[in-house]
């Protein structure tokens, strides 16, 4: 039982690696969306994760199929982490 736990921990910890602080939803607006490029632009709330504070910057996203249910004007609700160094849009949800 203990022991079970106890994997169950270390495994969480190895696939979030570095990234294990960064279970963080920010929440943001589209300024505009880039399919072809896979990047999105977004007015951002803070995102402590990453020690950024507010602004509107372009983002990567990890899959493209992201893009497909978001657009300029719409509010959304993201996780961004590091990867491969650059900042990358890791979930994202239409927020209200
Ligand atoms: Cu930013």
């Amino acid at each position: 039982m203990i022991r079970t736990f106890v994997s169950a921990i270390a495994v969480a910890l190895l696939a979030a690696g570095t990234a294990f602080a960064s279970n963080h939803l920010v929440s943001g607006e589209v300024v505009k969306v880039d399919k072809a490029a896979a990047k999105i632009t977004l007015k951002h709330a803070p995102i402590k994760n990453l020690d950024m504070d507010a602004m509107t910057m372009v983002f990567r996203v990890a899959d493209p199929a992201m893009l497909d249910k978001v657009k300029a004007g719409d509010k959304v609700r993201f996780e961004a982490d590091r990867v491969n160094g650059a900042i990358t849009i890791t979930s994202m949800d239409k927020g209200k």
